[in-house]
């Protein structure tokens, strides 16, 4: 059983989830209206992403008698800057949401629930390979500048890797 108030820190926890899926899709979104399928394909992929991850919490919250509410969620922005810009406010989302959860696992641990706290192990190791993939892409970025052909090939590589992930995601569904 769940007490209050980590259902409640769970629940917020499911909201930041939900818009960090929204936030995603709001990128994949722009970025498709800007020619890049490669990169938009994998945006689309990492918000499909975030919406499991708020539906595994979801589920885990109802499984221990909480109840686990689907947000209202804020709307994210229409458009962004540059896809450089896009991939830097990947990694600072992604560093925001692992210092969520790290504060999860604390009260967790103050609050002696130890199932809940093994639960979220999986978001903790999850959070380490998204933050690392976030810094990859930069500096993957980096390397390209601002030269247009180098571009299109980030778009092609973004396009392998959201198909090498969404086949991953397939084979443990
Ligand atoms: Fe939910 O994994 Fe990133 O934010």
């Amino acid at each position: 059983m769940l007490s209050k108030k980590i259902e409640k820190a769970l629940n917020e926890q499911i909201e930041l989830e939900g818009s960090s899926s929204q936030y995603y899709l709001a990128m994949a979104s722009w970025a498709e209206t800007q020619g890049m399928n490669g990169i938009a394909q994998f945006l689309f992929t990492h918000a499909d992403e975030e919406r499991l991850h708020m539906l595994k919490l979801i589920k885990f919250v109802n499984e221990r008698g909480g109840h686990g509410v689907v947000p209202t969620l804020k709307a994210p922005p229409k458009t962004f800057k540059s896809v450089q810009a896009i991939f830097e406010l990947v990694l600072e989302h992604e560093i925001l949401v692992s210092n969520e959860i790290n504060k999860l696992v604390e009260t967790c641990l103050k609050e002696r629930d130890y199932t809940t706290h093994n639960f979220l192990q999986w978001y903790v190791s999850e959070q380490i390979e998204e933050e690392a993939l976030a810094r990859r892409i930069l500096d993957k970025l980096k390397l390209i500048g601002g030269e247009k052909g180098g571009l299109y090939l980030f778009d092609r590589d973004l396009e392998t890797m959201a198909a090498a992930e969404s086949a991953a995601a397939d084979k443990q569904a």
